[in-house]
């Protein structure tokens, strides 16, 4: 091992979108060492052997650490606050098991469904009537789980942590999601995304996206590196 070698730097494979915004939030706000590595998943990053060897699932974010690779949001989120030891709750079984039941509710059921609810909305062809209703439906229903929560305390958990930044990556895009008038039904979702965007550590993140060029049109490249399992209804 060679002597006084200067630590590497975590290297954190980012798009500027929900999943990976919360994973930039953490290490902002623990002021951890990191480079962005830009992965441009409009144009085709994500689906490079070297990213792959990564993230065999191929999105963002992805995050090496020495010779420690993590995928997917949540994944990292954990690895870096085991690491850090910072924004979590106390390490009781109950304040734990807290953190893991929202944290999950956060990973697979806010986030897939905002993610499928944006697809059909935005981006499928017609008919999709019964897909837009299911995922918007299920989209609503765990934000509003979230908006019962924070109805009742400031915070996800008792202190701001962990599962509020995962709920903040997916609560800036909101109006996309589900609509302009979301906000009228979700004030206290609102109220934690600006409270927290106000942090000079969101402040910090929302500057990555301005200071790395990212491809900002969607078209039919991005459509492809996006959605490449559509090219297999083009053969049939
Ligand atoms: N469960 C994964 C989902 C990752 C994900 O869907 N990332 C999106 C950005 S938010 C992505 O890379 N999309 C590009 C693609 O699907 O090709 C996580 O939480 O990291």
């Amino acid at each position: 091992m060679p002597f006084n070698k200067e630590p590497e730097l975590i290297q954190l494979y980012y798009h500027p979108s929900p999943n990976p915004v919360k994973v930039a939030l953490y290490l902002e706000e623990t002021h951890t060492p990191y480079e962005i590595v830009v992965t441009d998943t409009r144009k085709g990053d994500q689906h490079t052997p070297e990213f792959r060897a990564i993230n065999p699932n191929g999105k963002t974010p992805a995050l090496v650490d020495g010779d420690i690779k993590v995928f997917d949001s949540t994944a990292i989120m954990l690895y870096l606050s085991e690491k850090t030891g910072q924004f979590l709750p106390a390490a009781t079984p109950k304040a734990r098991a807290e953190m893991h039941s929202w944290l999950m509710l956060v990973a697979t059921g806010i986030g897939p469904y905002c993610g499928q609810a944006v697809h059909f909305k935005h981006f499928a062809p017609e008919p999709k009537e019964y897909a837009v209703n299911r995922y918007d439906f299920e989209a609503w229903r765990h934000w509003l789980l979230v908006e019962e929560r924070l109805s009742r305390q400031p915070y996800m958990l008792e202190d701001y942590g962990i599962v509020d930044m995962s709920v903040w990556g997916w609560a800036r895009v909101i109006p996309r999601v589900l609509g302009d008038n979301a906000w009228e039904k979700l004030p206290n979702v609102k109220r934690l995304l600006d409270e927290i965007s106000a942090r000079p550590a969101a402040q910090n993140v929302e500057a990555i996206g301005k200071r790395f060029t990212f491809k900002s049109v969607v078209d039919e490249e991005s459509l492809r590196n996006l959605f490449p399992r559509n090219e297999r209804l083009k053969k049939s």
